[in-house]
């Protein structure tokens, strides 16, 4: 997550409402302080979240349209444009004007992206539906590595696969082309995703996975539980959360969120969508994200009801002709009432570690650094001494400038400065000799980078 980044956009859209803030003088700033956004991007940025939309790039040239997308909205995941039919339409051929045509457009004006999505069953353009075996598992890593490594350092998040287990009881993965190159395609792509772009954070996405108790809901979460024990590189999962009569809203939605998140992953609401647009239902949605502190963003599967692939059933938060709906009243209200405080990382509980005890019980730390203009990625390897560690502290001070924007495997202090890491739930346990590792992104310049290591 870029909190940094939604602090900007929060900041900006401050500065557009502070007339009326001095208008209503000091005292209310400081009565309600968390109560200032006008707009769903500010006010799920006063949350230290995002709030997005699905945007197609054929309406960028309608200015009603934008003037909503504009006004509103922080995060952008282009609707059809990044797939693979519209990305690779013929083989080793990419094609990214679309695609490129909304992330200039967020970017320019201060929101993020998420892209959607790298390798899927479904939009496969003709080349790779006629493929298989090993021929169509390299061309989907490739595919991976090309898109992910055109977009590096401009989409915030990927769906890096999208959709693999089946509907049902079964539990069971989805039968495709891709699945049956092997059970492993979807941990490969994720591993091409990483190496591709090492700051975006990587996401697994899927529909009905919002009722705690469905198969699906539930194979989805052994698979990422899975992938955290095994290291494979997942960041995030993704509830698309099309909800409709015959898939509606669950009462148990808020345990599936932080279930997921309890494994270490952020839960990104990725396609809501709510037929009928019951206020309270979007209100409940909304509450349980902010009651999640890894819940850190919704996106709203367009942005007018005649914008959604099922206009029929009005999902959305504004009409067709614009106008704000209910819905849209009832999502502000929650956004500017939530109390959870934003998804950082709690303050450390322990003294800050000082000098690294060697031998028994210690642990050393080493970093490497990947720089470029602008900014760089750094990996931390924790190694323990002699004997075998149950939780470790790694303390490093960036140099005036840099601010982390993004970071994996590890919880930290602060985004600058002096910044204390500490394990996560699955890494604290490392053996005598053993190593485990975090990252994380930054702007600036590294310098070199002098961290300290501590054992619990
Ligand atoms: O909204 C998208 C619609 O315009 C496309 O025709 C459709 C084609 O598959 O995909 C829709 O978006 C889907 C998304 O990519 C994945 N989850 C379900 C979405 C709704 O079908």
């Amino acid at each position: 997550m870029r909190n940094a980044q939604w602090k900007a956009a929060s900041r900006a859209a401050l500065a557009l409402t502070g007339a009326s803030a001095l208008a209503a003088g000091m005292a209310m700033v400081l009565a309600a302080p968390a109560a200032a956004g006008t707009t769903l991007g500010a006010s799920a940025a006063e949350q230290g979240r995002y709030f997005g939309a699905a945007v197609a790039a054929n309406k960028l040239s309608d200015s009603a349209y934008t003037t909503i997308l504009n006004r509103e909205f922080n995060s952008v995941t282009p609707e059809n444009e990044m797939k693979i039919d519209a990305t690779e339409p013929q083989q080793g051929q990419f094609s990214y004007g679309a695609a490129d045509q909304i992330v200039n457009h967020a970017r320019s004006r201060g929101m993020q992206v998420r892209g959607h999505t790298l390798a899927w069953h479904s939009q496969q353009p003709g080349w790779m539906q006629n493929m298989s075996g090993t021929a169509l598992r390299q061309a989907m890593l490739n595919h991976v590595t090309q898109v992910a490594t055109h977009f590096r350092g401009q989409v915030v998040a990927w769906d890096v696969v999208n959709e693999a287990f089946a509907d049902g009881s079964s539990g069971a993965r989805r039968d495709s082309n891709l699945q049956r190159t092997g059970n492993d395609w979807i941990e490969a792509a994720f591993r091409a995703a990483r190496a591709a772009d090492p700051g975006a954070k990587l996401c697994y996405n899927d529909y009905n996975t919002d009722d705690w108790t469905h198969a699906k809901t539930q194979a989805v979460y052994t698979m990422v539980r899975d992938f955290k024990q095994r290291g494979v590189p997942i960041d995030c999962v993704g509830l698309q959360s099309h909800f409709n009569s015959g898939s509606p809203y669950p009462g148990n939605y808020r345990t599936t969120l932080s279930s997921f998140a309890a494994l270490g992953v952020d839960v990104q609401i990725t396609e809501l969508d709510i037929e009928g647009a019951s206020a309270a239902t979007y209100r409940s949605v909304v509450q349980d994200c902010l009651a999640v502190a890894r819940c850190n963003g919704i996106t709203v599967w367009g942005i007018r009801d005649s914008d959604s692939w099922r206009a029929s059933q009005t999902p959305l938060l504004f009409t067709s002709g614009g106008a704000k709906k209910p819905a849209y009243d009832a999502v502000l209200a929650a956004l500017n009432n939530g109390t959870t405080p934003p998804p950082t990382t709690p303050p450390p509980t322990t003294p800050p570690p000082t000098t690294p005890p060697p031998g028994p019980g210690g642990c050393t730390a080493t970093v490497s650094v990947n720089q470029w203009t602008g900014g760089f990625v750094a990996t931390v390897k924790v190694t323990a001494g002699s004997s075998a560690i149950s939780s470790w502290a790694v303390t490093i001070t960036l140099p005036s400038g840099a601010t982390v924007t993004n970071a994996w495997n590890a919880n930290r202090s602060a985004d600058a400065g002096t910044t204390r890491w500490t394990n996560v739930a699955y890494n604290g346990q490392v053996g005598a000799g053993q190593s485990a590792e975090f990252g994380f992104q930054a702007n600036g310049t590294a310098g070199g980078l002098t961290p300290a290591c501590a054992a619990g």
